[in-house]
């Protein structure tokens, strides 16, 4: 490729296939480039000027801001939360603190080997989410859910749209570049995806942050009583379950849900393969 002529002295021009291209050599993920150029490119012309470069270089270095929008120039920062939420650089403040809140590190957890009662919680999780109940999981089956959602709580406007995102937002972080997934793909990538390095470092906050988002509907950083019903309502969990899960998880009994107190019982959930672990029951009864 030719290097591109400055379009007048002093400016120079770097492409956005370049920035793109540029990325994998530092190990971030390409899906992360396009809101990095996006929020790079200021003035939204397809390219990001070596202005528009420098000033995202220094608000990266000289800001303390954990709300900058550019805190993730170089991809999602360690040990926090992945790509954007709600079209911003960053996620919420909640979300980047949750690392520092939880008492026990997604490292810290013996990798599993997969047992029986282990399949078993992540088939019990593929069940509820298989809103159809056609044996595979797909979009559909987030846009049913997220209805149930929607006629549960009576929204209308901006909200129904809002609801409807976030669920698509959860099925496009679990599916990847599939389509559909059978229960046993499902599990069987799930199991692969838990023991990684890369999940237990990074892109575990991204889920507890994605699913808890899909639960917080007023985005008020906690997850109430009500929200939580909505929740089991919305996946086919009778309601009647949610009152004691919801006991469970806010274990400092202010009557919310944090996100520590998420994080910790999604880790529990999904990083524990002990028959009594008292957060079996997140996604209600385990299926037989
Ligand atoms: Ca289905
Ligand atoms: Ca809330
Ligand atoms: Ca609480």
């Amino acid at each position: 490729m030719d290097i591109p002529q400055r379009a007048s002295p002093g400016i120079s021009k770097i492409f956005p296939t370049n920035l793109r291209n540029g990325k994998p050599t530092l190990d971030i993920p390409t899906e992360c480039s396009k809101d990095v150029f996006d929020i790079m490119d200021a003035n939204g012309d397809g390219l990001v000027s070596i202005d528009e470069f420098a000033e995202g270089f220094l608000e990266f270095w000289f800001s303390e801001d954990p709300n900058n929008i550019y805190n993730q120039a170089y991809g999602p920062l360690l040990g926090g939360v992945g790509p954007r939420f709600d079209g911003i650089g960053s996620p919420p403040l909640h979300c980047t603190l949750m690392s520092q809140l939880i008492s026990k590190m997604p490292t810290d957890y013996p990798l599993l080997t997969g047992s029986a009662h282990w399949k078993r919680k992540a088939r019990t999780i593929f069940q509820r989410l298989d809103a159809n109940a056609d044996g595979y999981m797909t979009k559909e089956d987030f846009v049913i859910t997220a209805q149930n959602l929607i006629d549960f709580l009576g929204v209308k406007g901006e909200k129904v749209e809002h609801i409807m995102n976030r669920r698509l937002e959860l099925w496009a972080a679990i599916a990847g570049d599939k389509t559909r997934l059978s229960e046993d793909e499902y599990c069987s990538s799930c199991l692969s995806l838990v023991n990684e390095r890369h999940f237990r470092l990074e892109l575990c906050y991204t889920f507890i942050c994605t699913e808890f988002n899909t639960i917080d509907i007023d985005s008020d950083g906690f997850i109430s009583k009500e929200e939580h019903a909505a929740y089991f309502h919305s996946v086919n969990i009778p309601t009647t379950y949610s009152k004691d899960n919801f006991a469970i998880l806010d274990t400092d009994g202010d009557g919310l849900v944090s996100i520590d107190e998420f994080a910790e019982s999604y880790l529990e959930f999904w990083l524990t393969e002990d028959p009594n672990n008292i957060y079996n029951q997140n996604y209600g009864p385990l299926v037989d």
